[in-house]
C-alpha cells in the first residue's frame, strides 16, 4: 500500500468535478486500500478521489472511534436530505483550518461499495455530515467556500504562508 499525496487548498485540481466511475476492477480496489492507508495516516474520517488528484466518483469514510469501520463510497448519489445541523469542519486539503458549517441533519445516500454492489444508507450526525463534506468534493466544492469572503481571504493568507514556508528557497550566487 502506499500513502497518496493530497492536494491543499486553493489548488486549482480541487475544483474539477469528479465523474461517475465505469469500472471496478483490481487497480480500484489498489486505488481504494491507498486512500483508506491516507486517510487513516492523516489522520482524517473521510477522503475524496479528487482530494487525490483523481477525478472519478470514489470516497472512503470512517468516522468510527475504533478506526474499524470503513465505507467506500462510489457514483454516491444523496436522495433525501432532512432538517439542519452546524458542526466545526476540518479539511485534510485545508490543514489547521476548522470552521462551523450549516449541513442537512439527516441524509438517504445510494452508493455502490467496493465491490460494485448497490446500498442504501440513512446517515445522521458526524457520518451526515463527512458525507456531505466529501460529496462536495467531488463536485470541486471545499468546505471553505461556504465561509464569508473576509474569512476565506485570512484561510488564503494562511495557506499561502504554508506554501512558502514548505517551498525551499535558493542560496543566493
Ligand atoms: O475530506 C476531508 O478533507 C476529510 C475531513 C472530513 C471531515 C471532518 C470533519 C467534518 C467534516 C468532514 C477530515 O477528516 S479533517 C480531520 C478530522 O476532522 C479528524 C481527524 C482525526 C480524528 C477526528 C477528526
Ligand atoms: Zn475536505
Amino acid at each position: 500500500m502506499a500513502l497518496l499525496p493530497i492536494l491543499e487548498y486553493p489548488d486549482e485540481r480541487l475544483r474539477k468535478v469528479a465523474k461517475p466511475l465505469e469500472r471496478i476492477d483490481a487497480a480500484l480496489q489498489r486505488l481504494i486500500d491507498d486512500m483508506f492507508e491516507t486517510m487513516y495516516d492523516a489522520p482524517g474520517i473521510g477522503l475524496a478521489a479528487t482530494q487525490i488528484d483523481f477525478h472519478q466518483q470514489l470516497i472512503v469514510m470512517d468516522v468510527s472511534e475504533e478506526k474499524d469501520q470503513p465505507l467506500v463510497f462510489i457514483n454516491a448519489r444523496i436522495v433525501e436530505t432532512e432538517g439542519s445541523q452546524t458542526c466545526q469542519e476540518g479539511c485534510l486539503s485545508v490543514p489547521t483550518v476548522f470552521a462551523d458549517v450549516a449541513r442537512a441533519e439527516r441524509v438517504i445516500v445510494e452508493a455502490l461499495d467496493r465491490h460494485g454492489e448497490a446500498f442504501r444508507l440513512d446517515a445522521s450526525g458526524l457520518l451526515a455530515v463527512c458525507i456531505q463534506h466529501e460529496m462536495d468534493h467531488l463536485a470541486g466544492k471545499v468546505f471553505v467556500d461556504y465561509l464569508s469572503p473576509l474569512k476565506r481571504q485570512l484561510v488564503a493568507r494562511k495557506m499561502d504562508k504554508r506554501h512558502r514556508q514548505q517551498t525551499p528557497t535558493r542560496a543566493a550566487g
